[in-house]
């Protein structure tokens, strides 16, 4: 066996505002989890590292809203984002949060040593003030125009659109997101880095170093970025959540949340070395050590140009060896929303979905965002259930575990003779674990999750093809060797679904009873082992691995998506205000009244109107009506309306309009018609 080699694999630590969803998992924390435990197989010293990132802007902002302290929404959300990621076997060496001291005083001593090193700027100079609010205005308390793609809702501190990360300065037309006035500029001293000075070894280290190995996106980006130049970064803000700037003068001062929230990565590694008594200077400083940081591509600048730049300054610490950033999952074809409660929620689907982690684990794997943004539907997530799952791996297990069961009591046959397609079975079982391992290594999830489910399709189809529940009537010696090869996939497959399928691994490698082999079947002997599972050697039962996802459960979430975004919608509308008050006698000058529509065309080259005939009670007449955009021709034939009748008439487009149909909106921006909620109230009845 090789020497292990150390690993110091960071996730995006959570910002503390809200629960964490399916995006959140598919970007960071499921792939980052397939990486750790591959590397934990394969005998290698793992830290798997992430906490809570609890400061900085957007808590103040939830904190706001909710009526609470940012402390309270802190706390509230910690709990809760750490229980999600247990419950999805994120299986984080530690989970460390940004308030503890141990954070506290680790990123205050790196502060320090910058300061002391006359690593920083210090400069006083105007920054965006919001008078009303008696607030300095950075980050995400200012949007405004980005200067480099003109999007209108960049953040103070990184437009959302394009990535940039730039000073709240630079934005173009920016705004307090406090109070919505146009901010007016105050002086005040905050601490530089200056970026600028960085840029050679930025070149050198990334662009000239890992245009190879790091992923094209990663790359592109921070070569557009370096290529524009680099400019200081503000690393201190006036605000009053945070870690206090440790020098004088910084007094009412914190720093960065950037600045502060990827040393976490750092004392999280602390804490947990801690309270294993060991080191936790070789995870950082070793240059053995391999550094990595799963990310969302939004976080790219913070950790291939900031971090590493602050690494630098201090000089102690190693770089990392990649920065595998995915793209973005969106939900349904739209972008994932916190604010529009336009998410799959994780605390919520282990309520609709109990012990299926798996299969959203399997699900946001086979879809990963990896080199471009990707949809998660809960169609694909029953299709995946349904004919993978269930279909493929579950459907193979099943039938060995039953055979081996029904003919054998559970033993494990001896086989006789090898034909050459047991041969061949047998010889491509072996090389799964290489053909897994590259793919993991290149950090290709997706491909090597692929590579997993043709294990599962071979032993499927290797079952399908020599048929043991036929031949064991004609040649039962023949049968022994059969389920003898089924099982060594099924082994196989226990071991090497474990990074993907833990929950599954476990229950596969409890049937297959892994733990009374002494640790002969893992990973390496895979390779090696002519039998994973020797004759002789008994498995337990059958239990079911995977259970079919119905066609309600499914409908059920879209409903639920469908009642979110219409509460949204509901929320966002603004409700005109009350018009001049009226006279009575004004009002009842209105003729309303309630008319069926008989027939109804578009009126020629106009995208609004419809020509219509209106059954009104007193007589049948023409109305034009601007609804051609809500409602076709066809679906409207016996409608019923309510129609202002003593309306003036008047020409539209030719065609005269005597009268109008009171229409009114739906959420979506959609017309919708008033009508009579009793059927039986006749046409020409008045409305008063
Ligand atoms: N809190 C930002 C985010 O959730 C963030 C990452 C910090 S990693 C040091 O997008
Ligand atoms: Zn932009």
């Amino acid at each position: 066996m090789n020497t292990p080699k150390r690993y110091t694999i960071t996730a995006a630590l959570p910002y503390t505002n809200g629960p964490v969803h399916i995006g959140h998992l598919a970007g960071v924390y499921v792939p980052a989890d397939i990486y750790a435990r591959f590397q934990r197989l394969k005998g290698n010293d793992v830290a798997y590292i992430c906490g809570s990132d609890e400061h900085g802007v957007p808590i103040t902002i939830k904190a706001k809203k909710e009526g609470v302290t940012p402390q309270q929404v802190v706390d509230k959300y910690h709990a809760m984002i750490k229980d999600s990621f247990k419950e999805f076997g994120i299986s984080f060496d530690n989970y460390s949060r940004t308030s503890a001291k141990i954070h506290h005083d680790t990123a205050s001593e790196f502060f320090k040593k910058l300061y002391d090193e006359g690593k920083f700027i210090e400069e006083t100079n105007q920054q965006l003030y919001d008078a009303e609010a008696n607030q300095f205005l950075a980050d995400r308390f200012v949007v405004g125009t980005c200067p480099k793609c003109g999007f209108e809702e960049s953040y103070g501190d990184q437009c959302e659109n394009c990535g940039t990360s730039h000073n709240a300065t630079d934005l173009i037309n920016p705004k307090s997101a406090i109070t919505g006035n146009t901010p007016s500029l105050k002086e005040t001293k905050h601490w530089f880095l200056p970026l600028d000075q960085y840029e050679p070894f930025l070149k050198e280290w990334i662009l000239e170093g890992h245009k190879e190995d790091w992923k094209p996106n990663v790359y592109g980006q921070v070569k557009s970025w370096v290529d524009d130049g680099l400019r200081p970064r503000a690393v201190t803000r006036d605000l009053d959540w945070g870690i206090p700037v440790p020098v004088e003068g910084g007094e009412g001062k914190v720093l960065y949340v950037w600045f502060d929230a990827p040393i976490g990565y750092i004392s999280s590694t602390k804490e947990w070395a801690a309270e294993k008594g060991i080191d936790w200077e070789p995870y950082w400083k070793d240059k053995d050590t391999k550094l990595l940081h799963f990310i969302g591509k939004d976080n790219i600048v913070f950790h291939c140009i900031i971090f590493p730049s602050m690494l630098k300054a201090e000089g102690s610490y190693v770089l990392p060896e990649n920065v595998p950033a995915n793209e973005f999952l969106n939900l349904e074809g739209n972008k994932i929303s916190t604010s529009k409660n336009w998410a799959v929620w994780l605390h919520e689907y282990l309520v609709d979905f109990p012990e299926k982690q798996d299969v959203l684990r399997y699900t946001l794997t086979a879809n990963a965002p990896e080199s471009k943004d990707n949809d998660f539907t809960w169609k694909d997530f029953q299709a995946r259930n349904n004919n993978e799952l269930v279909a493929i791996f579950g459907n193979f297990i099943n039938r060995v575990v039953v055979l081996t069961n029904k003919y054998y009591d559970g033993q494990v046959p001896s086989p006789a003779t090898f034909t050459d397609i047991d041969e061949d079975t047998l010889g491509s079982l072996k090389k799964y674990p290489q053909i897994i391992s590259k793919s993991i290594e290149r950090y290709r999830f997706r491909e090597a999750l692929v590579e997993l489910m043709n294990l599962a399709r071979l032993g499927n189809k290797y079952l399908a093809d020599e048929e043991p529940w036929k031949v064991i009537k004609t040649d039962p010696e023949r049968v022994q060797t059969i389920l003898f090869v089924a099982l060594q996939i099924a082994s196989g497959l226990a071991i090497l679904c474990e990074p993907f399928l833990p929950f599954t691994s476990k229950k596969l490698k409890n049937i297959l009873r892994h733990s009374e082999l002494d640790g002969l079947a893992s990973w390496d002997t895979i390779k090696t082992a002519n039998g994973l599972l020797p004759a002789g050697h008994q498995i337990g039962k059958g239990e079911l691995l995977f259970a079919k996802i119905e066609d309600a459960e499914v409908q059920q979430q879209l409903d639920k998506l469908q009642a979110s975004k219409q509460a949204n919608e509901a929320a966002n509308k603004t409700v005109a205000p009350q018009k001049d008050t009226i006279e009575f006698d004004d009002f009842t000058k209105l003729d309303m009244r309630v008319g069926t529509i008989l027939e109804a065309t578009k009126v020629p080259k106009t995208k609004k109107l419809l020509q219509l005939k209106v059954d009104v009670g007193i007589d049948t007449r023409t109305i034009v009506s601007g609804i051609a955009e809500s409602f076709s021709p066809e679906e409207i034939i016996g409608q019923r309306v309510t129609v202002l009748c003593n309306l003036a008439p008047r020409k539209l487009r030719g065609v005269e309009s005597q009268g109008m149909i009171l229409m009114t909106d739906t959420p979506d921006g959609k017309l919708a018609f008033i009508e009579p909620e009793n059927e039986s109230v006749a046409n020409g009845e008045q409305v008063s």
